[in-house]
């Protein structure tokens, strides 16, 4: 018999558990397991119900995904799912956790299901670039109608227990797992109850049945930001399939869906990304037993956007904050422009309509640094300069309690020599949060050269706790993310002088997946911003200066590199720009030539790629799936193409290597050449991935 699946008899009832560490998850181990303790329930006369549990902290949480695009091994999901189902003797699954994906499939091939008050339930294979494969597209808008079904499937985001049992997805809510799973099952077996098998239910499929509406309009809603992804609409698909087809040819589409998505290359990057996420927690070089330093109240210094943006993501996780600023009237601004934020997120549903005052209730604004002294993590968002940096970390050396950790959020700087300012180096660190900071997840945590190891498990832990997705980067200019991003701008700047437009190279970035155009992003960070540093570096860049010395800053302004309507942030193209262009070429003597689509991606990608290898080549990222976990989570980058290492992966190094060389001589650009670690990786025909432990991910 299994050792992942136990069986107990309980009152005659036979509770099966499933204690499969860390989540439960359904390898081939714990589906045989399930599989041969219910046979052998159904077949022991001393058993009239069976309860399956599972036991650690959730319920099933999935199909094991590593175990995709490996060989199938039996018992396949859908025979354990059936024997449940089939069983004489009801079958009641008891949540707690999270009942995901596999998980959640298993429980609605159980005739009922209970579920703890904290449980969550849902089919987030959509996350994956998958769709559920084991009936739930099938079960699901059976147990709840198809309108919950293709928000949970379509959307990929599960429901709390109290929704579950609302629409019927559970039976109960109970507050001790076992006891209140085994008094239901005493319950059904007392009164009789008919064994409700969700394949033969098609009562709440009729209404969309009669007017199919119901269904393309809910998925319409899903679909609205699903641009380039295969799997919401794969998952559309499979959930018609469930009102148009009798049971079982629904989940033979089903299966042909999932098939197809399984072995497709956004999957695959979808569940790349899945554990590159959960590999960039892992902080190399900490000897073992480090504990991260607690960490109960934070001090951030400063209330502008990005500090205002910190101190939100701190106080939505409950964590007290001390806010900051050098005047009364810096931070009622900054206070207010939070609260403004959390209203209209209440106002539109997204926050219980007391949250913003009890948000608000956690943030303490106070003038002065001295105000440091009780905060274990102090977070500096001050002006990016060197010399404001050094004072600001002088005083808080002066004032913070001994053992704090203190961290910049600057983009660039040098955290060694912001830490040298103090006389605890070992305390200091980066963390560098994107804009907007309570939106974005990324995290990057700057290790200096005497970061202490307890000091940066402190951050990643509190990153982690905020909702962040931390990663743990080196000292260098721009970290991992903006200097990859520099080598982009340099490209996207150098193809406006051989004749490209803003708004061809936007559009090529934007086809690709990515949120944004360099050039739209120009202009919604302001255009003088740039202008001012070169203009103090001695530096000139004669679009961008002709653009600002003719007022156009960007979207402030009402243009940029476009323009824009009173009010609105959409870029439409602006001629005025084109002649602009063509007068500063005509000045250089430089004329504009014809460039292909393919050749603004390529120099759009590519350079960033060879960026991404000189940072592994100095160890400024731990691995490739680190710098992908940045560009994913801080720039928007589109998930089902993994991040730009996992792409420059798919693509085939030796080709990325060889257009870097050709773009370096036909532009006369030597900075394209390719990086040593590319060069040698390309001509050994390996890829980046090869540089670490084979991914979990499936190949
Ligand atoms: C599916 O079910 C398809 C079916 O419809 C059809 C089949 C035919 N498999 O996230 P954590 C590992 S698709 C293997 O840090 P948390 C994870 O890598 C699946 N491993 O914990 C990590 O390992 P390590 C649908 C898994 O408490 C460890 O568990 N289900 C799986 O923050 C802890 O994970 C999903 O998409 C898995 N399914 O969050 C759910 N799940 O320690 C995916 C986790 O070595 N999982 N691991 O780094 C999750 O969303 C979160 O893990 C969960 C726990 C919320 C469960």
């Amino acid at each position: 018999m299994s050792e992942v699946v136990t069986r107990a008899t309980q009152d005659q009832v036979a509770i099966v558990t499933v204690d499969s560490p860390p989540v439960n998850a359904l390898s081939a181990a714990v589906r045989r397991g399930i599989l041969e303790n219910v046979n052998a329930a159904v077949a022991d006369p001393a058993v009239q119900a069976i309860v399956l549990v599972c036991a650690g902290r959730t319920f099933i949480a999935g199909a094991d995904i590593t175990e995709f695009g490996k060989p199938p091994q039996p018992p396949a999901l859908n025979d354990v799912i059936a024997a449940l189902e089939n069983s004489p003797k009801p079958t009641i699954a008891a949540i707690h956790g999270t009942a995901l994906g596999g998980g959640l499939e298993v429980a609605l091939g159980c005739h009922f299901r209970v579920a703890v008050k904290e449980a969550k339930l849902g089919l987030p294979e959509v996350k994956l670039g998958l769709l559920p494969g084991a009936g739930g597209t099938q079960r699901l808008p059976r147990a709840v109608g198809p309108e919950l079904a293709v928000q949970m499937i379509v959307g990929g985001s599960p429901i709390g227990a109290a929704e579950a049992l609302k629409h019927g997805l559970v039976e109960e809510v109970v507050e001790n797992l076992v006891a209140g799973a085994v008094a239901f099952a005493k319950k059904v077996l007392a009164e009789k109850r008919p064994l409700r098998r969700l394949r033969d239910d098609d009562s709440k499929l009729a209404a969309a049945k009669a007017d199919r509406s119901i269904f393309t309009n809910a998925v319409a809603a899903m679909t609205k930001k699903a641009r380039g992804l295969e799997a919401p609409f794969a998952c559309a698909d499979a959930i018609g399939a469930a009102i148009d087809l009798p049971f079982e040819e629904g989940l033979k589409k089903e299966r042909e869906g999932f098939m197809k998505l399984v072995v497709s290359d956004q999957s695959k990057a979808q569940r790349y990304a899945f554990f590159a996420e959960r590999e960039a927690a892992k902080v190399d070089g900490v000897p073992d037993g480090t504990k991260p330093r607690p960490v109960s109240r934070v001090a951030i210094i400063g209330a502008g956007t990005m500090g205002g943006g910190i101190a939100m993501s701190f106080a939505n996780a409950g964590i007290p904050v001390t806010l900051i600023e050098t005047g009364e009237e810096q931070l009622k601004r900054g206070l207010g422009i939070m609260q403004k934020n959390w209203e209209a997120t209440a106002a539109r549903g997204g926050l219980p309509p007391d949250a913003p005052a009890k948000r608000m209730a956690l943030i303490t604004g106070l003038v002065g640094l001295e105000n440091v002294k009780d905060a274990d993590l102090i977070i500096e968002a001050v002006f990016e300069t060197m010399a404001v940096k050094k004072e600001v970390f002088t005083a808080v050396d002066a004032h913070a309690k001994p053992g704090a950790v203190l961290a910049s959020n600057t983009s660039y700087l040098s955290i060694d020599e912001i830490a040298a300012t103090t006389k605890r180096p070992q305390d200091v660190l980066g963390m560098h949060f994107f804009s907007p900071a309570n939106v974005m997840k990324l995290c990057e945590i700057v290790r200096g050269a005497k970061t202490a190891p307890d000091a940066l498990l402190t951050a990643v832990s509190i990153a982690k706790k905020i909702a962040k997705v931390p990663v743990v980067v080196g000292v260098c200019d721009g970290f991992v993310g903006n200097r990859m991003l520099a080598a982009r701008s340099k490209q996207s700047e150098k193809l406006l002088f051989e004749g490209a437009l803003p708004q061809q190279v936007d559009a090529v970035v934007t086809k690709f997946g990515m949120p944004m155009g360099p050039f739209a992003m120009g202009d919604l960070a302001g255009l003088d911003i740039g202008w001012r540093s070169r203009k103090d570096r001695g530096i000139k860049s004669e679009i961008a200066d002709a653009l600002c010395e003719a007022g156009r800053f960007g979207q402030k302004t009402g243009k940029g590199y476009y323009k824009y309507e009173q009010g609105s942030r959409a870029p439409m193209p602006d001629p005025e720009v084109e002649t602009l262009i063509n007068d500063t070429l005509a000045k250089l003597g430089l004329k504009r030539r014809d460039i292909t689509d393919e050749e603004i991606l390529e120099r759009m990608v590519y350079p960033m790629i060879n960026e991404g290898a000189r940072i592994l080549e100095e160890k400024i990222a731990a691995r490739p799936s680190d710098i992908d976990v940045v560009w994913l989570y801080g720039y928007g980058w589109p998930i089902y193409r993994g991040g730009p290492m996992h792409y420059a992966d798919s693509v085939g190094l030796k080709h990325i290597a060889e257009r870097l060389s050709a773009y370096a001589k036909a532009t006369n650009d030597p900075s394209l050449e390719p990086a040593p670690l590319l060069a040698r990786l390309a001509a050994e025909g390996k890829t980046f991935a090869s540089l670490t432990q084979p991914s979990k991910a499936a190949a």
